[in-house]
């Protein structure tokens, strides 16, 4: 078809606008939020998230020359040349992989938000990036972003959609093996230098901000590397403040964790849950059995009664439960897992008013029979261990009105007793959940 001349530069200026146009429709435009509490409060809100490690690392799921112990450090456990390790790569080709329904299994456990490894310590971008050839666009036979189809998935079904990024990179060679655990390159590059590293990681931030639409929160992973080295040494080495600064000025409502080196927005402590209530927002990260990426012989799940007692215990002290699961090389969740995820999540359909929300406990000091999570004038009484008495004391006195049972679709008023130092609430006579009895106590004045 030939263009008229008179048109031709007008037709061409049209498609560059529209070129343009569509590749900047992932960039997001957002008000700022007007406090550091208002940026929070979505976040915190949604209280569970399902952290999912997904890599190269999930095709050997584990086993390597008759050990089965490995999942996503097993480049270095093995000690395996990076050469060798790459070609994992050849091998991940997860045709079985479905956004919707690995979004649908978030939804049906009751997780709000999730945290997906864009790269892992391994270096391989779990993503399309343009600053790497080693990614699974580029080196996989499957040649597919997931990132970009989880995050659609995210979006359609109103779930937050959040991402993990090593700090440590074993492939980049400008990653310097002294600030590596056990110099994890294998062979360093003695002229390494982290300032050449800062772009790269820079670069890769932007691209994560840029391309996938608004990103929930950015989990940046900085364990296996800078052992020894204090935290202000290591913002100094990864420019923290200013990959904050880039973040704010990208997506001001990405909330970002504590391991860049600098304060950021709340702080992650890993497979062990805080004392009582903190003075910075949390969030607990824990596997749902003892690996974090996909092992095949791993099968040491939490059941869910302690996922659900973790999540209440947490969420009784102000802080969100990330809860995490290896999906398999294939593209498949691993089904024990689907299971324990769809019963903590049958729990949540009933009870997840005394959870999201919600914020810690009014009391200083934990009741016997379990724990406490508030709503304005509404607390969730948890309980826990009930008392063969069918009496439970609550150390309220203060404006208590009516307590009925969450799971009662007719909220039928509990009898109560006053006394000067709490109430005393009659249980019914029923058969309590084993998981997680929760009871309303409205304190409206
Ligand atoms: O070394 C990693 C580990 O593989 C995993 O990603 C966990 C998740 O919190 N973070 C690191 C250790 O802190």
């Amino acid at each position: 078809m030939k263009l008229n001349r008179c048109f031709a530069p007008f037709i061409s200026l049209l498609l560059i606008i529209i070129l343009l146009n569509g590749c900047c429709t992932n960039r997001v435009r957002q008000t700022p939020p007007a406090s550091e509490s208002q940026k929070m409060k979505p976040f915190q809100d949604m209280r569970f998230g399902m952290f999912i490690h997904w890599g190269l690392y999930s095709v050997p799921a584990g086993e390597w020359k008759g050990q089965t112990d490995y999942a996503e450090w097993f480049q270095l456990e093995t000690k395996m040349p990076l050469a060798e390790y790459a070609k994992f790569a050849h091998q991940f080709d997860p045709t079985n992989f479905d956004a919707n329904q690995w979004i649908k299994m978030v939804k049906d456990s009751g997780t709000k938000y999730i945290v997906i490894t864009a790269k892992h310590h391994d270096g391989f971008a779990m993503y399309d990036t343009k600053l790497e050839n080693y990614s699974v666009v580029n080196d996989t036979p499957w040649y597919h972003d997931p990132l970009k189809d989880l995050a659609a998935a995210c979006k359609r079904d109103g779930v937050g959609f959040g991402l993990y990024y090593s700090l440590p990179d074993r492939h980049n060679t400008n990653f310097p093996a002294q600030y590596s655990q056990r110099h994890f390159h294998g062979d360093p590059n003695p002229n390494a230098d982290h300032d050449q590293y800062i772009p790269y990681l820079k670069g890769q931030i932007h691209e994560l901000l840029t391309q996938y639409g608004p990103v929930t929160c950015l989990w940046f992973d900085d364990r296996g590397s800078f052992e020894g080295i204090s935290s202000e040494k290591r913002a100094e080495l990864t420019h923290a403040q200013s990959v904050i600064d880039e973040v704010h000025q990208l997506q001001p409502w990405c909330v970002i964790d504590d391991r860049l080196g600098v304060g950021a927005d709340y702080t992650t402590p890993e497979q062990w849950i805080p004392a009582g209530p903190q003075a910075k927002p949390f969030e607990v990260c824990m596997p749902l059995n003892d690996h974090w990426g996909y092992n095949k012989a791993d099968h040491d799940w939490k059941s869910p009664k302690v996922v659900i007692q973790m999540l209440v215990n947490i969420t009784s002290e102000g802080g969100n439960l990330l809860l995490d699961i290896g999906p398999m090389a294939d593209g498949n969740m691993p089904p024990e897992a689907v299971k324990i995820l769809g019963q903590v999540g049958g729990w949540l359909k009933v009870n997840g008013e005394s959870i999201y929300g919600t914020t810690a406990s009014p009391l200083r000091t934990r009741p016997s029979w379990g724990y406490i999570t508030q709503n304005g004038d509404k607390l969730y009484l948890h309980v826990l261990n009930w008392p063969s008495s069918c009496q439970l004391f609550v150390p309220v006195t203060n404006g208590v009105k009516r307590a009925y049972l969450l799971a009662d679709s007719k909220q039928e008023a509990l009898s109560m007793t006053s006394a000067a130092d709490g109430t005393t609430i009659a249980l019914p006579s029923l058969t309590p959940d084993p998981i997680d009895t929760v009871i309303v106590l409205n304190t409206k004045p």
